[in-house]
């Protein structure tokens, strides 16, 4: 073998350690029956195994959860049973919100919350909620030069008052225009993305089909508490409007090599343990990415002793 040759080999030999090393960084995702809802909704028992209804909620099994229908003063709840404790999720909500007057209202609002299934004034669950609430705002009360259906994000600390008279202007966190998300002829959705003490994205399909648009990303200050409920609810006073959800598909996110493999969390009832494991783990981060480093400076050392090795010992033989 030339100098050259065995120089090919380390280089191909290189390429294969770097494509694995940043293979591991990509997120892979694990869906959560847990917290996904999808056709016919409902068992043999009538019941969802995951999820609770209240209010006025109706669910017609080939179709939709209606949290409310297109009538007067009606408010509705959809409230999963365990709450959500994966580090970092997904989730991908397909709604509906129809109907057929010119005037329209109220809205509809998504929850990660550490109260769940209470039926209130916020757009049909309870006031001085602690988490996060995202409202799809169909009615203007009063915010002028805001273009509506507005989307904004909320978090609450348990004694924050919803703002309803101003359409939340006091609370707003981040949000987004959406005209256009009502009586739309092909399916609507959003999609909440979550890295705890990272980021917070909305992303919103309403203008095309299969088209997601952002509608905002916060940063680290975004905290959701660490036991929350997933729900959805909706309200109508004297405008009205359907307000369905088609399905619910969450997923948790992890990095493989993170520690945080999938039975360390989604499991509502282990919580717990399963938080401080991945604490005690700590192989998160920059630590591991560190560790990986050195593993491949290792490498390298290793890979050019051998060569020196080789090239010793071939130069010793060719003498003979
Ligand atoms: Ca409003």
């Amino acid at each position: 073998m030339s100098a050259s040759r065995a120089w090919l080999w380390a280089f191909a030999a290189l390429c294969c350690l770097c494509s694995l090393i940043f293979a591991e960084e990509e997120l892979k995702s694990i869906p959560l029956r847990t917290h996904s809802l999808q056709a016919p909704y409902l068992d043999s028992d009538m019941q969802s195994r995951w999820f609770d209804f209240g209010g006025d909620t109706i669910v017609r099994t080939d179709r939709y959860v209606r949290l409310t229908p297109e009538l007067t003063s009606r408010t509705g709840w959809l409230f999963s049973r365990v709450p959500l404790t994966a580090t970092n999720w997904e989730i991908e909500v397909e709604f509906k919100i129809s109907g057929t007057g010119t005037l329209y209202g109220d809205g509809m609002a998504m929850w990660l919350t550490k109260q769940r299934a209470q039926t209130g004034p916020v757009f049909g669950f309870m006031d001085k909620f602690e988490g996060l609430g995202i409202f799809i705002d169909t009615y203007k009360n009063n915010r002028p030069g805001v273009v509506f259906p507005y989307i904004m994000a909320m978090v609450g600390d348990g004694k924050t008052v919803y703002d309803k008279e101003n359409d939340g202007k006091s609370n707003e966190l981040a949000g987004c225009s959406a005209r256009g998300v009502r009586n739309q002829n092909f399916p609507t959705k959003l999609r909440l993305t979550y890295f705890q003490d990272k980021s917070l994205t909305l992303d919103l399909q309403y203008k095309s089909e299969d088209k997601w648009e952002n509608c905002f990303k916060l940063g680290p200050e975004v905290k959701i508490p660490s036991v929350a409920y997933l729900g959805f609810s909706a309200e109508t006073g004297e405008l009205v409007d359907d307000h369905d959800i088609i399905s619910v598909e969450t997923k948790n996110l992890y990095a493989p090599t993170a520690g945080n493999s999938p039975s360390d969390t989604g499991k509502g009832r282990n919580w717990g343990t399963s938080h401080k494991a991945k604490k005690a783990g700590g192989t998160g981060g920059w630590g591991w990415l560190f560790i990986k480093f050195c593993a491949f400076g290792f490498f390298l050392v290793g890979l050019y002793a051998g060569f020196v090795a080789w090239r010793n010992y071939s130069s010793g033989r060719s003498r003979f």
